[in-house]
């Protein structure tokens, strides 16, 4: 079970997610509220990391390569203490530290600079490889979309992981069944995708991503697994609990003025 500390970090990093792309006025809202649960997850109980040295060498590493979702991680490293809340206000403005895409040179808590879809998976397996290789103990995980999975590099990636037998990689696939211009059954469909990774050589579940509870387990199966990499593939809603664009196909990018982002924070409480 979940503590209600993790569920409680989960609200507080949905809040300051509207609360940052609100205050800028436009964002991929719908994203990054989706993987909310899981960041709150790795970043309150799973992942080693240590805020105030976010290059420690021996820490678990997160690639966030659907890196549009952003603002949910940013909320995350600065609850966590990696740096100022205040810095939230200046989400994707002239100067920022942070910008809409992740940016590993710009923000402390970032481990790899993502945006361009399809590659974070590469990137996380050659961190993975080189941390094997170094025989250090600690994970690295893998955020990827579904309509990211439509990418062919991230087959590539997936042949590369099992080969190598990368059971120190923990990847995810944020299942929201949507995507920047429709549903991902409309645009390019996935299929059986648990079968996929699984036919690739990949330990895979399947759960709700939005059930702390669930995604515990299936985290403390996944790293239990010797054989190679995991994929956990995560039942999602996009734009989960924000009232004014929870499950619509419209908010990928959307408009967010401060009344909305107020109301929908006032009513997660
Ligand atoms: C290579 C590449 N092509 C196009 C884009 C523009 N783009 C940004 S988000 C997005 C849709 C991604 O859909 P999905 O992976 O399902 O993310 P989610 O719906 O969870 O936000 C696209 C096409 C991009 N960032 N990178």
């Amino acid at each position: 079970m979940p503590t209600q500390n993790l569920v409680d970090f989960a609200k507080e990093i949905r809040k300051h997610t509207i609360y940052t792309i609100g205050n800028l006025g436009v964002g991929h809202i719908g994203g990054a509220l989706s993987i909310v649960e899981l960041l709150a997850l790795l970043y309150g109980e799973t992942m080693r990391v240590d805020p105030k040295n976010p290059d420690w060498e021996d820490r678990d590493l997160l690639v966030l390569s659907k890196g549009h979702a952003g603002p949910a991680l940013y909320a995350t490293l600065a609850l966590k203490g990696f740096f100022p809340m205040e810095e939230l206000d200046t989400l994707n403005q002239g100067g920022t530290n942070l910008p809409s895409h992740c940016d590993r040179t710009k923000t402390p808590g970032i481990d790899m600079t993502t945006g361009s879809l399809g590659q974070g998976l590469s990137a996380a397996c050659g961190l993975a490889y080189g941390r094997k290789l170094d025989g250090k103990k600690v994970f690295v995980y893998a955020i990827i979309g579904d309509g990211e999975s439509q990418e062919g590099q991230n087959w590539e990636a997936a042949m590369f992981a099992a080969h190598y037998k990368l059971s120190n990689l923990i990847a995810f696939t944020d299942y929201n069944k949507m995507q920047i211009d429709g549903t991902t059954d409309e645009i390019m469909g996935l299929g059986d995708i648990e079968g996929k990774w699984r036919s690739f050589g990949w330990h895979t579940q399947r759960t709700d991503g939005h059930d702390i509870g669930a995604l515990q387990k299936a985290i403390t199966a996944a790293q239990a697994h010797t054989e190679g990499p995991s994929m956990i593939i995560m039942d999602t809603i996009k734009g989960k609990g924000a009232a004014f664009c929870e499950g619509d196909v419209s908010n990928h990018n959307m408009p967010v003025t401060r009344e909305m982002a107020d109301a929908a924070i006032a009513e997660l409480g």
